[in-house]
């Protein structure tokens, strides 16, 4: 397959601008598309080409398809890079890419369906021997079969929603007594919020961490990981600080997730950017969960401990290359990622509106990825990110001082922003300790309120 010559980014903020970077970094044109809402993004700016696509709203412009594959075609893209979020993982825009000869930089629209569906991903994983979360097979057609199951499973278990995501349509069920009316409320939750009231059962694992393997494929079957991230700090399934590597791993597990999710990428032949994600237990024991075939928010720390440059290989993928051996790639010392958000640091509401003073930290190993400037207004329209916050440094508690100083650095006024709730994390003796589950941050903000 040819080079790709001139990419169109069908995306908008911080990633907008991180894929624009390297796509120019490599010699290629960058073509970006925006909403009426993002005319004055610094990227507009930046890019060879920038098209405006629609209205503020989201459905008018960057769920637009025909909006974008017009763009492309009218400014002669050869390829879209798709982001997070927003098309990334529309199995229909792959095709109808595909049908217009524009090369999407991502995995194949079959594996993008059967990564949606949280039951039938677990089905493939399983029979490609990749550890699942033990509990039934398949969706279960009604109540009184989830009462069935949940005898022989074991209490506590817990109900999802095979076209789930961002824990709705879930249902944790401690005993026999709630499981009936658990999946009444699962069903009727997963139905209003997806269309598709399918509902599958697992044992509920106490206390985990999530942890994530970060991937990728390419067109010759190479598959190699880029190490593993810790993100279990999260609030209301958002994740806030993101590190890697996950130091609460001894080096035993560690080597046998990464050799697993090797494993899962060789037997899907999967291509391109993904992320497996795993519940890890406190005894160490893990669980695939969910596999994302898109790039994520938190790809840069993997990028940091690696060196790899992960949107480039998603681009050299899909243009025919082969992936560097695995032995090629060693990691080394620690990263930590804050999302910063436009949104008070106590109760977490959104805060759109005009930065008066942007003033961002620098210096060694400090990153940041934001699409934002002094005078810039934040849109009320999207995803409220608007900094993130990449600190490199030798071992977990350098890179701990590295973000806190960068913190103190930070100037933004006009909008409120969640940097003091960094502060006040990266300052917490269990965060230092690294003593934390998943359900750490709520419990942590509930009894601080
Ligand atoms: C679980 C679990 C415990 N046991 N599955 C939450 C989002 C969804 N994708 C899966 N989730 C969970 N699945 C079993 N069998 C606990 C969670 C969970 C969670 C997982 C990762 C990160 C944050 C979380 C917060 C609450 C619950």
């Amino acid at each position: 397959m040819a080079q790709l010559k001139r990419i169109l980014i069908a995306n908008r903020g911080e990633i907008a601008l991180r894929a624009l970077r390297t796509i120019r970094e490599m010699g290629k044109e960058a073509v970006v598309v925006y909403s009426s809402a993002d005319r004055d993004a610094s990227y507009v700016e930046l890019a060879d080409m920038a098209i405006c696509i629609g209205g503020a709203k989201s459905h008018e412009s960057y769920l637009n398809i025909p909006a974008i594959i017009t763009a492309a075609e009218v400014s002669g893209c050869d390829a879209i890079f798709p982001g997070y979020g927003f098309l990334s993982e529309n199995e229909h825009f792959v095709e109808v890419c595909k049908h217009h000869n524009i090369a999407f930089i991502g995995p194949s629209a079959e594996l993008m369906t059967t990564m949606a569906d949280k039951a039938k991903a677990k089905a493939v994983m399983e029979k490609a021997g990749i550890p699942t979360i033990p509990g039934v097979e398949g969706t279960l057609k009604d109540a009184a079969e989830a009462k069935k199951k949940a005898a022989e499973v074991g209490y506590p278990v817990i109900l999802k929603a095979a076209a789930g995501g961002g824990g709705r349509g879930m249902r944790g069920v401690e005993d026999e007594s709630y499981v009936e009316n658990a999946f009444l409320a699962a069903r009727a939750e997963a139905e209003s919020a997806f269309g598709d009231g399918s509902i599958y059962m697992e044992k509920f694992i106490k206390n985990p961490r999530h942890i994530e393997v970060q991937v990728l494929g390419d067109k010759h079957g190479n598959a190699i990981h880029v190490g593993e991230r810790d993100c279990s700090l999260q609030r209301r399934h958002q994740k806030v600080i993101e590190e890697a590597p996950a130091n609460f791993l001894s080096e035993k597990t560690r080597q046998a997730l990464h050799e697993t999710a090797v494993k899962a990428v060789k037997a899907l032949k999967y291509e391109n950017a993904g992320t497996l994600e795993f519940l890890v237990d406190a005894d160490q024991n893990f669980y695939f969960m969910e596999m994302n075939t898109r790039l994520q928010v938190e790809h840069p720390v993997s990028e940091m401990i690696s060196g790899l440059d992960i949107i480039e290989w998603m681009i050299r993928v899909a243009e025919g290359e082969k992936l560097p051996s695995q032995k090629s790639i060693t990691f080394e010392g620690h990263a930590i990622e804050c999302r910063i958000t436009a949104e008070d640091p106590v109760r977490f509401l959104p805060s759109p509106g005009k930065i008066k003073q942007w003033v961002a930290p620098g210096g060694r190993n400090v990153r940041i990825d934001s699409h934002c400037y002094g005078g810039y207004i934040v849109p009320s329209h999207y995803d409220s990110l608007i900094a993130k916050l990449i600190v490199y440094a030798e071992t977990r508690e350098k890179a701990i001082a590295k973000a806190l100083q960068a913190l103190d650095e930070f100037r933004i006024s006009g909008i409120k922003t969640t940097v003091e709730f960094h502060k006040r994390m990266l300052q917490n003796p269990d965060f230092i300790a690294n003593r934390f589950d998943t359900k750490y941050l709520e419990t942590y903000l509930a009894n601080d309120k």
